[in-house]
């Protein structure tokens, strides 16, 4: 209030007209600049991507940056990226730098191809990323880029400069210096957050279900165990891929409902099969971010032990290694209460010996990815066999997935392995066929038996 009035007398004087192209010119400055670092901004930088030509957008950013400025302090990181901007302006030729957002710059260039436009971009990064200078102590910082070509076909995509800030996350995800928007990699997003709502109403309306395949016993000469995976059938999207919808869930929170959902789904199946005169233990998958929540171990110890259920749980490797102390005491829980534990797709991650030997686990699943290369590559075989035999001297079980072919079966039952899982004993099936095939082996058998007998 007080400097409108004051200003008021302006209004009759003769450099109104003056004051007001100043102003003007001020706040037009203002509108377009970093009023930190005195770069332009993010909208400066979308005014000169308008312009004529093949353009790309560049985004540079400070790595870490977060912690650098924490480190050095606000001010000290301002100067810092003006330093870097001048330093980025130089090595582009004079392009204007702007600062987009905490340790963004971005400039436009021409460029023909996402493959040049990276080769610059990952040039500008190494030049630029030398050590600054600040009140003569000197800041190391390293930078990502991503780029975007401003004349995207696709109209059905975020904003160029959006999209290269997704190609810096693109880029360091994949530790690269620089990277071009993938849009493949990118996927549909919004596609993804309508199929999350509506995976939970699949659970509630029926159009989610488990698949069984079996686990075929060494010693046994036949199937001790099934393991549950999950199926959607969605109305319209038909089959939606496990690895897409399980990820999701995971990545939104969502996976406790489903995981709650096919526990108690298979401990219903396994009174159904063990009706039947199937008895077999059942594996469920479980998320190793479950491994972080208490509440769901209450949950599942208090379904076994209502139920009686002979239940395996098949816990990611990778993810135990998340959250190591809550995770090997929940799993402590869950072995207490007679629930076998597993750790799946052993070898697939980020394998650590280490805890695999505080895990009181009962079984190790060697990775398909080692599995499906068994007869030819023996190199493949060292390593089945090694970790079979590193598995065996710390009291687990082995259980080798993705076995397809007989060859396949056949070393492993001569490396020691206790089970063998994959399309060659069955591929996932649906209960009740599963119960088909179940006493068709057990006729199988009996036939054997009978003909032994006669022989
Ligand atoms: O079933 P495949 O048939 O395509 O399964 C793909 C992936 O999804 C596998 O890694 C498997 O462990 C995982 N998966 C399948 N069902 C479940 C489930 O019920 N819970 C969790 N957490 N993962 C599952
Ligand atoms: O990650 P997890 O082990 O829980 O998931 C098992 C996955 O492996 C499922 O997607 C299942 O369909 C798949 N699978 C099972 N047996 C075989 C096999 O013999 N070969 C291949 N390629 N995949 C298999
Ligand atoms: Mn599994």
């Amino acid at each position: 209030m007080r400097s409108l009035f004051a200003s008021l007398p302006a209004l009759f004087s003769a450099g109104f007209a003056r004051t007001l192209r100043d102003r003007e010119a001020r706040l037009t400055h203002m509108a377009l600049h970093d009023q930190e670092t005195g770069l332009g901004n993010r909208l400066s930088l979308e005014r000169q991507a308008s312009g004529p030509g093949a353009l790309y957008i560049a985004l540079v950013c400070v790595d870490r940056f977060e912690v650098v400025r924490n480190a050095i302090g606000y001010d000290s990181m301002a100067r810092l990226l003006a330093t870097l901007g001048q330093r980025l302006s130089a090595l582009s030729g004079g392009a204007a730098v702007a600062r987009v957002g905490g340790g963004t710059l971005g400039l436009v260039f021409g460029s023909d191809s996402d493959e040049s436009a990276v080769t610059l971009a990952a040039r500008l990064c190494e030049a630029a990323h030398a050590p600054v200078s600040l009140n003569g102590a000197l800041v190391d910082i390293a930078l990502t880029a991503g780029v975007a070509a401003v004349a995207d076909v696709n109209r059905n995509v975020p904003s160029a400069v959006d999209r290269a800030s997704i190609a810096v996350d693109q880029a360091r995800a994949t530790r690269r210096r620089a990277a071009a928007f993938d849009a493949e990699r990118y996927g549909d997003p919004a596609g993804n957050l309508s199929l999350i709502s509506e995976m939970m109403a699949a659970m509630r309306n029926g159009e989610l279900s488990l698949a069984y395949q079996p686990k075929y016993d060494f010693r046994a000469e036949g199937i001790t165990g099934i393991e549950a995976l999950m199926r959607w059938t969605h109305a319209d999207r038909g089959c939606v891929s496990p690895d897409l919808f399980i990820g999701m869930a995971e990545e939104t929170g969502h996976i406790r409902p489903l995981t709650e959902w096919a526990i108690r789904r298979a401990i219903a199946d396994q009174k159904t099969l063990a009706a039947a005169g199937h008895e077999l233990t059942l594996s469920v998958n479980i998320s190793g971010r479950l491994l972080s929540d208490e509440s769901f171990a209450d949950f599942a110890l208090a379904e076994v032990a209502a139920s009686g259920a002979a239940l395996c749980f098949e816990i990611t490797e990778t993810a135990v290694v998340d959250y190591p102390e809550l995770a090997l005491r929940i799993i402590e829980r869950f072995a207490g209460a007679g629930i076998s534990v597993s750790l799946d797709d052993y070898g697939s991650g980020l394998s650590s010996l280490t805890y695999l030997k505080q895990i009181r686990a009962d079984e190790l699943k060697i990775d398909k990815s080692f599995i499906l290369g068994l007869d030819q590559s023996s190199r493949d075989a060292l390593l089945v066999k090694s970790t079979i035999d590193l598995a065996h001297s710390l009291g687990l079980r082995v259980t080798a997935e993705g076995v397809e072919t007989p060859t396949a079966l056949a070393l492993l039952r001569g490396m020691g392995c206790d089970m063998a899982q994959g399309y060659l004993i069955g591929r996932p099936v649906a209960l009740a066929e599963l119960v088909g095939q179940l006493a068709g082996e057990k006729s199988g058998e009996d036939a054997h038996d009978e003909r032994a007998r006669q022989a």
